[in-house]
This record gives structure tokens, C-alpha cells and sequence, in this order.
């Protein structure tokens, strides 16, 4: 029991060091907030995806190889990057019409 609390003191120390930058977004109504992320190249980013919607909703970038389901009402992490410049679009696969946006790296 001591050990694995350890290992989980120890997960979330590194966590806390992976990524550079934190960038938040919201999930409501199906679309995000914003749709136009900037991130700066070559760092790594920690997307902290808060879905306001009681639906779940996945985050899904191809271009980034992302995958990540937020189940309604939560709150998930997807770290991307160290990024080249670019635009990368993703989109919300549940409600793919309304949920896009892109990740843009300058
Ligand atoms: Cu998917």
C-alpha cells in the first residue's frame, strides 16, 4: 500500500514537470473554447479540456495522433507537442460539426 502511494507521489511530481505550458479549454454547446489554440513551437503543452456539456465529447486530432474521451461534466488532459510550426486542426468526434478546431504553432 506505502509503495504505490509512493509511485503515485512520484507519477504526479513528473507530471507536473512534462509539460512547459498549460493551455485551457472549454467544452459547451459542442464547440470549443477557443477554436483557435497558439502554442509556441517546441515545447510541450498540457490541454486541460473542461466539457461543461452533460454529454461526453473525444478530443481527437490526427494530425497530432490524439485521442482522448471527457466523459460529460469532467474535466480531461491531452499533452501534445514539442511542436514544428504549423496548423493542426482536431475536432470533437462526437459532434464533429460543431466541435473543431485548431492548434496553431508559431
Ligand atoms: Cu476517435
Amino acid at each position: 500500500m506505502q509503495k504505490i502511494f509512493a509511485l503515485l507521489l512520484i507519477s504526479a511530481s513528473m507530471t507536473a514537470f512534462a509539460a512547459d505550458i498549460e493551455i485551457k479549454l472549454v467544452i459547451e454547446n459542442h464547440r470549443f473554447q477557443p477554436e483557435t489554440v497558439n502554442v509556441p513551437t517546441g515545447k510541450k503543452v498540457k490541454l486541460v479540456i473542461e466539457n461543461r456539456d452533460s454529454t461526453p465529447e473525444e478530443f481527437e486530432s490526427h494530425p497530432l495522433n490524439r485521442e482522448k474521451v471527457i466523459p460529460g461534466k469532467s474535466t480531461g488532459t491531452v499533452y501534445i507537442g514539442p511542436l514544428a510550426a504549423g496548423t493542426y486542426p482536431f475536432v470533437g468526434e462526437f459532434n464533429e460539426k460543431t466541435a473543431k478546431g485548431f492548434i496553431v504553432a508559431k
